[in-house]
């Protein structure tokens, strides 16, 4: 080992700036993905099946129904279950204001949720039942099937959506998108837990929840209604029918807390920190019962709103957006107007999100960055065993490319030397062989990607408090910065910031083995971090050097790391 002095070169002149904004000629180039499939076996049927088969469905169903009505059995079953349940009471206060506003301001941050949610799917366009992510084991997937004999990284997977669409949009989003999707979430939340208070302060509940068995042939009742073209009479104002019943129960009571429970567990933080909870609900099975939900509220919304139209469009607007139950048009302007926002909205956001790209990164951290950071202080520390290790391991990030470091492959790494300085009393400069002899440490963990793919390894390395120990920070020092051999995506050196207290975690290592061999070039050789409460690309590959500060906004664009810098990701991201 050699102390080195301190004065050496600055490691932050070697790092870059980046822009304010989406520059779209800087960014990863646009790619098509395909149609949405869903593998059933062995083969993959295209979602667009949905089309014809649900029309000739809908046709029979309205076939089936309007004879089956014609039934004296049937006729008398719809006599006897009108469509509400007998026990169901009835709530007088019709629809008041907060419940009026409640309902819209839910429409308007769904319409974030959803299109930034779509945007993050699109970043690893493939579900999965099991937490490797093994290509071929995909069950849903709007991508080709992975290229075989070439590297092809999670990056090189993510696809492009239409900026209509998705939030905002262009391929590789996500991290703005994550923004959108987390921080309009907490308000969706807040209103979502007032909505709860509210009606069960008020009694509005009674309309939604069932409190009889009457509801499901009410419901059924009201089906073959509806399906015969037949509508039932609407008592909407003091009581929902047993369809209506089910269908707003399943959204607000099951739905909607599955969203955000599914939501949360696919982070490193709250799945390690669930133990063996988390590893049986793991994070792709999460992931997919969250897309299952997202479903549902597709599902939901699409029918609510025909329903709103054809079932007496000035009826139900009178009802929802004026508060009123009689013949006038109160609604219906009201309910344009909530149309307008809605329309005007969903036209500027992804443009706005382009051209404000850092302010919507700012917005974000302000909102949820310090909620989400909290959950590095959970100290999560789930390991899984032998037999959980991922046949398969997703590659990402931009490979080494340059002389320096095609020297060091050449000499299998004999002359590497990893530079620790900055707030340190003993600055170092170790070789693999020095770190190789210091106290080893072996963990099997999960890897969480942001883009949305997991998998197990067993990582071998120095445990970063031997490093602490041997380097002693001055108490000035507050952040460990990973400096990496290898450029980011945009040029510029790859480097990525951590809080101290997070360097001292048991599972926070410098791996430089991967499933008992030495660590590829690929996933990082000769040494990567491994910070298993962290999402992956926190995880710097290829370090040359480790430097501590007391503060980042000096480097590089000052956001605390290269894709926090260009690609607007957040410095803390446990979530
Ligand atoms: N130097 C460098 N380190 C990096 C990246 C990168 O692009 N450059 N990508 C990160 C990302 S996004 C992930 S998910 C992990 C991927 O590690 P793996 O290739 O071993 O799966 O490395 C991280 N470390
Ligand atoms: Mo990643």
């Amino acid at each position: 080992m050699n102390e080195i002095a301190a004065t050496a070169e600055p490691l932050e002149s070697t790092l870059t700036g980046a822009d304010d904004r989406l520059r779209l000629n800087h960014w990863l180039p646009p790619q098509a993905g395909i149609v949405p499939r869903i593998r059933i076996g062995e083969r993959w049927v295209s979602i667009l099946w949905a089309l014809p088969i649900g029309a000739a469905i809908l046709i029979l169903l309205i076939a089936v129904a309007q004879s089956v009505r014609e039934l004296p059995g049937v006729q008398a079953f719809i006599t006897h279950y009108p469509g509400i349940a007998q026990a169901a009471p009835s709530v007088d206060s019709g629809f008041p204001w907060w419940l009026r506003l409640q309902h819209f301001v839910n429409m308007f941050f769904m319409l974030f949720i959803i299109r930034a949610g779509i945007q993050i799917l699109a970043d690893h366009p493939r579900l999965y039942w099991k937490r490797d992510s093994t290509p071929g084991t995909d069950w849903f997937r709007f991508q080709v099937p992975v290229p075989i004999g070439r590297v092809w990284t999670s990056k090189d997977d993510s696809v492009s959506i239409p900026g209509w669409l998705g939030l905002p949009g262009v391929r590789h989003s996500i991290g703005l998108a994550r923004w959108w999707h987390f921080s309009v979430n907490l308000l969706w939340v807040i209103n979502g837990v007032m909505f709860y208070v509210l009606i069960f302060a008020t009694g509005q509940w009674l309309r939604l929840v069932p409190l009889t068995w009457g509801v499901f042939p009410a419901a059924l009742s009201t089906a073959i209604q509806y399906a015969s073209l037949n509508f039932p009479v609407d008592h909407s104002w003091t009581r929902y029918n047993g369809l209506q019943q089910l269908s707003y129960f399943i959204t607000v009571f099951i739905a909607a807390p599955v969203s955000i429970a599914t939501g949360l567990m696919q982070s490193p933080a709250i799945s390690n920190k669930l133990g063996w909870f988390g590893r049986v609900f793991n994070r792709q099975a999460m992931r997919s019962v969250h897309f299952i939900s997202f479903s549902w509220f597709i599902f939901f919304i699409l029918a609510h709103g025909i329903m709103v139209f054809v079932t007496g469009l000035r009826q139900n607007t009178n009802h929802m957006f004026a508060g009123v139950s009689n013949a006038s048009w109160a609604g219906l302007p009201l309910f344009a107007l909530a149309m307008t926002v809605m329309v005007v909205t969903w036209l500027l956001v992804s443009p706005f999100t382009i051209k404000h790209a850092r302010l919507v990164q700012r917005t974000g951290a302000f909102m949820v960055g310090r909620l989400k950071g909290l959950a590095e202080r959970w100290d999560a520390h789930s390991q899984l065993t032998e037999n959980d290790i991922s046949p398969f391991f997703w590659p990402n990030g931009t490979m080494p490319a340059s002389k320096e470091f095609d020297g060091l492959v050449a000499d299998e790494f004999a002359s590497y030397k990893l530079r620790i300085s900055g707030l340190v009393e003993v600055p170092q400069e170790l070789s693999l062989a020095d770190l190789k002899a210091m106290p080893k440490q072996e963990q099997i963990t999960t890897h969480f990607c942001i883009q949305g793919w997991s998998g197990v390894a067993k990582w071998g390395g120095v445990p970063m408090h031997q490093i602490l120990a041997l380097v002693r920070p001055t108490s000035q020092a507050r952040y460990a910065v990973f400096y990496s051999l290898a450029d980011g995506a945009d040029g510029g050196r790859y480097y990525d910031v951590h809080e101290i207290f997070n360097m001292r975690h048991e599972l926070t290592i410098l791996a430089y083995e991967m499933n008992g061999a030495p660590l590829s070039v690929l996933h990082g050789a000769p040494l990567r971090l491994r910070c298993e409460n962290e999402l992956g690309f926190k995880m710097v590959k290829w370090i040359t050097a480790i430097e501590f500060v007391h503060d980042f906004a000096n480097l590089g664009a000052g956001q605390g790391g290269y894709n926090e810098d260009h690609e607007f990701y957040g410095y803390r991201m446990p979530i």
